[in-house]
């Protein structure tokens, strides 16, 4: 049986452990957090990822997984750590990266095959991990092998996109790629394409960057149909009738690890890119564009209090990475507001988090950050004779404003200007 370290035990890196170990792979998932390898050890997933639990549970009966501080000698080796932005110069940290490579040099043998998972900005595997790796005395495509493989799997539905999704390997030569093509179909369902490696990587910066620029393009819109006393919201659905026409939602702004992050990766670099720093200019000033909607509704009124309802960065996830709710909350803050949060998913964030009652206690305006789906199920009844203002802001157009409005709720929706109270 093949043995594989996976480097990072995050939301790529447990579940590709966790699935290489129920696929006929012994696996090593190395973590530098102590508290992280503990619980992985006990079958504990540290964070919410549906149907993860159930595939910890399968890896551990099989006995194919460990969780652990330290590498030791496999066949290969999978790096899946964090490559944040440092967000004074917008380039990435590569950090973490770096070590892993530096620790796989200690264990590197003949006939190893060594993967970069993280994302990265393009040239990393070339001109970061290629160097590190040699310092082996090893010859890449002759003693040992290296691709680039991005994960594309959309957090809250990770294990099922890992499988059925695409997959796209780009080798340093062509015998790394075939032995990347082979690890990886034991588990993945989807296509398998092959590119040369610094292809591979600007493609994955590419998908999220198109991602992103689409959301900024709604979220100009819904400006541009605030001016123009036009529900962005029904204009958009009309549109998207048109056979090439997909305009995504807009909302409070782009949070999670890799739409906020990885175009900057693109950007950093580039002498010729232009509109990708410009639409992640809009998504960053959504916090910005929602607080004015609070002032508007709110007016000027002694001690404000707000209560944000979700704090995640998106939908049904327990995730706060990058959450524009964070944004918006030292905005609103400086601006003399007190916040309170409330977040089913939620359990640990920079704010205290509270029970939907007691955020609402004394409010003077709910704010709808999160589109989590349970949201829709709050009543205007349960919540209004706690409140000292019945005011709300609904950032992503899920509740039945209707049903608000006839419980005395002043109402203003992000994207249309058409209704204030
Ligand atoms: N959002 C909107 N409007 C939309 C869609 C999303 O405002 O119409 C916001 C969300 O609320 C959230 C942010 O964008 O704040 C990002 O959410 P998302 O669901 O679009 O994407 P992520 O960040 O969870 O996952 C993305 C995915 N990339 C693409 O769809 C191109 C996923 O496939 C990647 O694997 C993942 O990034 C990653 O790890 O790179």
């Amino acid at each position: 049986m093949k043995t594989i370290c996976v480097f990072g035990l995050g939301y790529i890196g447990l579940p590709t452990t966790c699935l290489l170990a129920t696929n006929g792979y012994k696996v090593i998932g190395i973590d530098i957090k102590k508290e992280v390898v503990k619980k992985v050890n006990k079958g504990k997933v540290p964070f919410e990822e549906t149907g993860l639990d159930e595939l910890l549970q399968n890896a551990t009966t099989l006995h194919t997984m460990t969780a652990s501080e330290e590498p030791e000698a496999a066949d290969v080796f999978i790096i899946a750590v964090p490559t944040p932005l440092d967000e004074e110069t917008k380039k990435a940290d590569l950090s973490h990266v770096k070590k892993a490579a530096e620790s796989i040099v200690n264990y590197l043998q003949p006939g190893n095959l060594v993967i970069l998972e993280s994302t990265v900005p393009p040239g990393t595997s070339e001109q970061l991990i290629l160097p590190i790796l040699e310092n082996s005395e090893l010859k890449v495509g002759k003693d040992y092998y290296l691709v680039y493989c991005p994960e594309r799997a959309i957090p809250g539905n990770t294990i099922y996109e890992m499988i059925n999704n695409d997959r796209i390997i780009g080798g340093i030569d062509k015998s790394s790629t075939d032995l990347a093509r082979e690890l990886y179909s034991s588990f993945v369902k989807g296509e398998i394409y092959l590119t040369d490696i610094r292809t591979a990587e600007i493609i994955k910066l590419m998908e999220n960057t198109y991602r992103d620029i689409n959301i900024a393009l709604a979220n100009e819109f819904a400006q541009i149909a605030e001016e123009n006393g036009v529900n962005i919201w029904e204009a958009i659905k009309l549109a998207n009738r048109h056979p090439r026409v997909n305009i995504l939602k807009p909302g409070p702004g782009v949070g999670g690890h890799c739409l906020a992050i990885d175009p900057w990766f693109l950007v950093k670099d580039s002498r010729r890119s232009r509109i990708i720093s410009l639409a992640r200019e809009i998504n960053d000033s959504m916090p910005g564009h929602v607080l004015n909607l609070v002032n508007e509704i709110v007016g000027k009124i002694m001690n404000p209090v707000i209560s944000v309802l979700g704090v995640a960065y998106k939908a049904d996830v327990d995730d706060t990475r990058e959450t524009p709710a964070l944004r918006f909350i030292r905005l609103a803050e400086t601006e003399g507001y007190r916040v309170k949060c409330y977040d089913p998913y939620v359990k640990s964030f920079e704010y205290p988090l509270y029970s939907l009652e007691e955020a609402a206690q004394d409010s003077d305006c709910l704010v709808l950050i999160t589109d989590h789906s349970q949201f829709s199920q709050i009543q205007p009844t349960e919540l209004s004779p706690l409140m000292k203002s019945r005011n709300l802001v609904d950032t992503r157009n899920i509740l039945e404003h209707e049903k608000w409005r006839r419980d005395g709720f002043k109402v203003r929706v992000l994207g249309d200007s058409r209704h204030h109270g």
